[in-house]
């Protein structure tokens, strides 16, 4: 007997968001993946929305191909590259749905493990991957181990990979936090879910499949980029935390 598939449906229409540079060689197996794994089930008003930037290799005009096939694919370009954060922020404020989701646009996670992630939004605030079998060089998935340790040790919450790019929100966590994602230049993802965290929002995390990168290359930094962002990281961290002490002693006062 073969099972459901989807395992149940959604009841509000969701914006996937993926921001995306040059990814070519991947980027149409990616929307057909989403297309036949999510997108045929989900409500009508369901948006796949792309911030594409400074691609040069075609894939620009692949999406504009795929907009002709899959009439709910928006993409927003821009003619200048500037950082996986800011077109993570654009896409949270472009996002129309009650539900967003965001994640890559790589090819490195599993279309259909949106449904897992999807099974617990019902009850939840934020449902975060977390990445399992990590298909990333040595150098980013130690940083990524001290990064969690750090997060664990200041904020006294435990979460396995707290900057994974594959998670569900429910739309008035976007709204409430978004403009107040100011201290993480890259890791944004990493501050949201802290301070979604910090603000009590119930949160569940879920693992997550995490495949090679099948084209492309990975995002290596040289060593010196490496140190310095690690700082840069860690600094935010107690910049998030501080802020929060200060709030805690102003209500307090004014209390
Ligand atoms: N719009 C936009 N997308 C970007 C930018 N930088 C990266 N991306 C996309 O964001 C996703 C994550 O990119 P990275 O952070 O470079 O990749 P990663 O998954 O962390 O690392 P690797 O896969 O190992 O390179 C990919 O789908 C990229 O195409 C950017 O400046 N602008
Ligand atoms: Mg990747």
């Amino acid at each position: 007997m073969s099972e459901r598939f989807p395992p149940f449906e959604l009841p509000e229409p969701v914006s996937v968001l993926m921001p995306v540079s040059n990814e070519a060689d991947v980027i149409a197996t990616v929307v057909q993946e989403w297309a036949e794994e999510v997108f045929q089930y989900l409500p009508q008003g369901s948006e796949m929305v792309f911030d594409e930037a400074a691609s040069t290799d075609g894939t620009r005009e692949i999406l504009a191909e795929l907009q002709v096939k899959y009439p709910y694919i928006k993409v927003f370009s821009r003619d200048k590259k500037d950082g996986f954060a800011n077109a993570a922020r654009r896409l949270y404020k472009l996002a129309t749905c009650p539900l967003i989701f965001f994640t890559d646009s790589d090819g490195q996670y599993v279309a259909k493990e949106f449904w897992t992630i999807a099974s617990f939004i019902k009850d939840y605030d934020m449902v975060r991957g977390a990445k399992v079998g990590r298909k990333d060089p040595f150098g980013r998935r130690f940083s990524s181990f001290i990064f969690n340790k750090a997060v664990h040790f200041l904020f006294s919450i435990s979460y396995d990979d707290i900057n994974c790019a594959f998670h569900l929100i429910r739309r008035p966590l976007i709204e409430d936090l978004l403009p107040k994602l100011n201290i993480m230049e890259t890791l944004i993802n990493s501050e949201l879910l802290l301070r979604a965290e910090i603000s009590n929002y119930q949160i569940k995390q879920c693992y997550v499949t995490h495949r090679m990168r099948l084209f492309g290359n990975s995002r290596g930094l040289p060593s010196y980029r490496f140190v310095f962002d690690s700082l840069k990281a860690f600094n935010g961290l107690l910049r998030i935390k501080a802020s929060y002490r200060v709030i805690d002693f102003t209500s307090k006062d004014q209390g």
